[in-house]
């Protein structure tokens, strides 16, 4: 039979005075709770039954944080970070390169020069506000549309398409990875993998790693990018629950960009988006114009601080919106009007926001402007055709470095079986002759 259980009175209605001698007396304290609290949590016992759907005690959203608008203006009571002329103009020049580069490799690759390519268009401001906040070692274990973070940090426009084409000099992949499954060692970038989400507990192992590391501990954190759609896999929470649980410097970006390729992300949660989740984890949390750089530069500069000094994990929730189609593999026009599309592109341009702002501060100008984009074009388009005039890697290399340390035995037995077919073959039949070519050293290596 259920009997209801009596607590007593909990411990902190009651406090225990010191005299000047030391002697201890309990003097009754009034109770924080009239009714006390359960002993196992701070939970204050309530007569009233309420039931609440929402972190907020109004009932409504969690804010959004903005600095401007979209006329380049800081909005009534914003602060506006402190930035000097070069810092602002770098920051600028990062964002503005992103879609040039993305329409050069979007059309290569609707040429069929390479196999795949995802944009960031309508994506800038989230992707390189955060970047210019994180020092340039903190572990980053990205999604797949923060190509910008690689090259905020230094990676440049011909090592991004080496890896598209998979050519000799693509150092990071060696040409194994699909187009922009970026990576880069020196610059504390990570592996993209296709998987969705499986970056996001690996950066709460990561930040548990940096803690235990004296030369990293209070200096860095790893920092994971997702979207609202990786957020819907249970690996999300998996990360959130192993850096609220076991704490680490970990800082989770989400990037709600309002689809998962064709799922709007109002059909990804019933409740108050990505942020909401992170009061549940004891998380702290901050949801930001994700088109606006200088909310999000402030925001996860503050957020870093936070996972830096505390030790513990930081949720940002960057709203924005995703402008292109998912990939080249989609087509998203099937699945919302082009004219919603075209009016946000018009409507809340991050870059052109951020422009203004520059301008209003006599910090850029339409002469420079046309400067920079004529520029990056001109890299971007020598940059492709230096990497079509590059062979593959060689294929000796295709079964290295796929895993640390010594070859797995699987690895070795395709590797094996491979190198008996291309000497078999490799030199009789044409269709792999003509193949072998595209490589490094043509295959010589396994034919000695
Ligand atoms: C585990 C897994 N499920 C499904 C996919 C297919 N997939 C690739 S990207 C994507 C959508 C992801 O959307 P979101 O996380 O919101 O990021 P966005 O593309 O909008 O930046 C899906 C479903 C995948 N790669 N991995």
């Amino acid at each position: 039979m259920f009997r209801p259980t009596r607590f007593p009175p909990s411990l902190r209605q009651l406090t225990v005075a010191r005299t000047s001698r030391g002697v201890a007396s309990v003097t009754p304290k009034l109770p924080e709770y009239p009714h006390g609290n359960l002993p196992s949590s701070q939970s204050p016992i309530t007569s009233t039954m309420h039931f609440f759907n929402s972190v907020m005690d109004s009932g409504k959203q969690i804010p959004t944080y903005r600095i401007i608008d979209g006329a380049g203006q800081p909005i009534e009571g914003a602060e506006v970070p402190e930035l000097d002329r070069d810092f602002a103009r770098n920051m600028y020049e990062n964002m503005a390169q992103l879609p040039i580069i993305d329409d050069v490799l979007y059309n290569l690759q609707r040429q069929g020069r390479i196999s795949f390519y995802i944009t960031a268009y309508g994506e800038e401001a989230a992707v390189i506000g955060s970047a210019a906040a994180l020092a340039p070692d903190d572990e980053v274990l990205a999604q797949y549309r923060e190509a910008g973070v690689l090259l905020y940090r230094g990676f440049g426009i011909e090592s991004l398409i080496n890896q598209c084409y998979g050519t000799s000099l693509d150092s990071c992949t060696k040409g194994k990875q699909m187009p922009v499954h970026y990576s880069s060692k020196e610059l504390h970038f990570h592996t993209i993998s296709s998987p969705l989400a499986t970056q996001i507990p690996q950066a709460a192992g990561v930040g548990f790693a940096l803690k235990r590391d004296p030369s990293r501990r209070g200096k860095n954190c790893a920092v994971t990018y997702f979207g609202d759609g990786a957020a819907s896999e249970g690996d999300f929470h998996a990360g959130m629950l192993l850096a609220s649980t076991i704490p680490s410097p970990t800082l989770f970006i989400a990037r709600n960009n309002g689809f998962a390729i064709s799922t709007p992300s109002t059909e990804q949660y019933y409740g108050d988006g990505i942020a909401a989740r992170g009061a549940g984890y004891g998380v702290h949390t901050i949801r930001v114009d994700g088109n606006d750089v200088l909310a999000v530069y402030s925001a996860v500069k503050e957020a870093r601080r936070r996972c830096i000094e505390e030790g513990r994990a930081v949720l940002v929730e960057t709203m924005t919106y995703r402008v292109g189609h998912h990939s080249t593999s989609d087509d998203s026009f099937a699945y919302r009007p082009r004219k919603e599309v075209e009016e946000r592109k018009r409507l809340d341009n991050p870059l052109v926001r951020f422009r203004l702002f520059l301008e209003l501060r006599g910090w850029w100008s339409k002469e420079e402007d046309d400067a920079l984009k004529a520029r990056i074009k001109a890299d971007v388009h020598a940059a492709y055709k230096k990497a079509e005039a590059l062979p593959r890697p060689p294929l000796s290399e295709m079964f290295t470095d796929v895993y640390g340390g010594e070859q797995p035995w699987n690895l070795r037995a395709q590797e094996k079986e491979l190198k008996g077919l291309v000497r078999k073959y490799g030199r009789s039949w044409e269709p792999w002759k003509a193949e072998l070519k595209k490589f490094k050293g043509e295959g010589k290596e396994w034919f000695d």
